[in-house]
């Protein structure tokens, strides 16, 4: 079975028992660097974004190489229509040489996404036959996910996330959220979901620029009530005061870990890293470093 799983995976698997280090995929997932999502350290990939039509129906929208929006539908009525190569890229991530255990995709507040589900779930509820349930159910199967991240910067309707999370867990996804505010709205989240279906939500991520430059995660841990994964801008040309350089991420993960004991971090976003030309073992290592070494974990090895 060792021989199997590859002594790379093995590696990754006892090292990533401990400790999350995650990226966004802002880029398209068709055109970004998968080898360099693979093999850096990483073992959680959240893909940005997923859109709720009014229909219920699911687009993947996403940003090229040369910054052109990409929406591609991807579920229509209870089926996958997504295609053949983009699911089988999406699989491959945690195929083969790779350190990736964890795939997620994620919803953001940019678009009607929350208010649909709200009035989808108020119109019709979360049944099996419901062309929600159905299409979240074909996403899943077809591009093998395994959580479901909840991106709301908007809506914070508490009845519908509740129904909709239960939802999702009916459907075998785990259940995280990456807030940049509003507290008490993740916090009573964080409750309800937990009271309805223990361990459903069980990941919280934490936005620490933009919007979000001002949280503190010992605070937020406290107020959640669960360990949060601190979420850094890697150098990016748009708000350059915003980004941090592999090496200023690493600082801030190290102190974050020392004083909260943070349970990993992440980056926003992939697309900034190949934009800038930045390097992802480098902005891998930043987290690695600073994890396995409260571990003792040994690195994973190379193929
Ligand atoms: C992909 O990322 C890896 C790891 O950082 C790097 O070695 C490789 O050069 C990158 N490939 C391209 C095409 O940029
Ligand atoms: C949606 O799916 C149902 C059941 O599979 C089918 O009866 C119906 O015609 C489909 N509707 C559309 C608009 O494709
Ligand atoms: C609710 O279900 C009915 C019957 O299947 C359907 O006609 C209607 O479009 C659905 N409403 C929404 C918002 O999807
Ligand atoms: C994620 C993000 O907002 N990236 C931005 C980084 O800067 C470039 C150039 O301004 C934008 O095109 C990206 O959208």
């Amino acid at each position: 079975m060792f021989k199997k799983m590859g002594v790379y995976a093995l590696a990754c698997a006892l090292l990533f028992a401990f400790f999350i280090p995650g990226i966004f995929l802002f880029k398209d997932v068709m055109q970004s660097n998968t080898t360099g999502l693979k093999t850096s350290g990483f073992n959680t990939l959240l893909i940005f974004r997923i859109g709720v039509l009014a229909n219920g129906n699911l687009v993947y929208y996403s940003t090229g190489s040369a910054g052109e929006a990409v929406d591609a539908p991807v579920a229509t009525n209870g089926s996958y229509v997504g295609g053949t190569a983009l699911a089988n890229k999406i699989k491959s991530f945690k195929i083969g040489a790779t350190s990736i255990s964890r795939v997620e995709i994620s919803l953001v507040s940019h678009d009607t996404t929350f208010q649909n589900i709200r009035e989808l779930i108020n119109e019709n509820g979360t049944g099996s036959d419901t062309v929600l349930y159905k299409n979240f159910g074909a996403l899943k199967t077809a591009w093998n996910l395994d959580a479901f991240n909840n991106d709301d910067e908007s809506v914070y309707d508490v009845p519908s996330t509740l129904s909709f999370a239960k939802m999702l867990g009916m459907i075998e996804y785990s259940y995280s959220i990456t807030p940049y505010t509003n507290l008490n709205f993740w916090a009573n989240v964080q409750d309800q979901i937990n009271t309805a279906v223990p361990g459903l939500l069980d990941r919280a991520y934490l936005q620490t620029y933009d919007g979000g430059a001002g949280n503190n995660p010992g605070t937020w841990q406290n107020t959640l009530g669960m360990k949060v994964i601190p979420i850094v801008w890697v150098t990016n040309d748009s708000k350059p005061s915003q980004g941090s350089t592999a090496a200023q991420a690493q600082e801030k993960f190290a102190n974050w870990y020392s004083q909260y004991a943070v349970a990993g971090g992440g980056y926003w976003n992939d697309y900034d890293i190949e934009k800038m030309g930045s390097s992802y073992t480098s902005y891998g290592s930043g987290l690695t470093s600073v994890f396995q070494e409260k571990t003792g974990e040994s690195p994973p090895v190379s193929m």
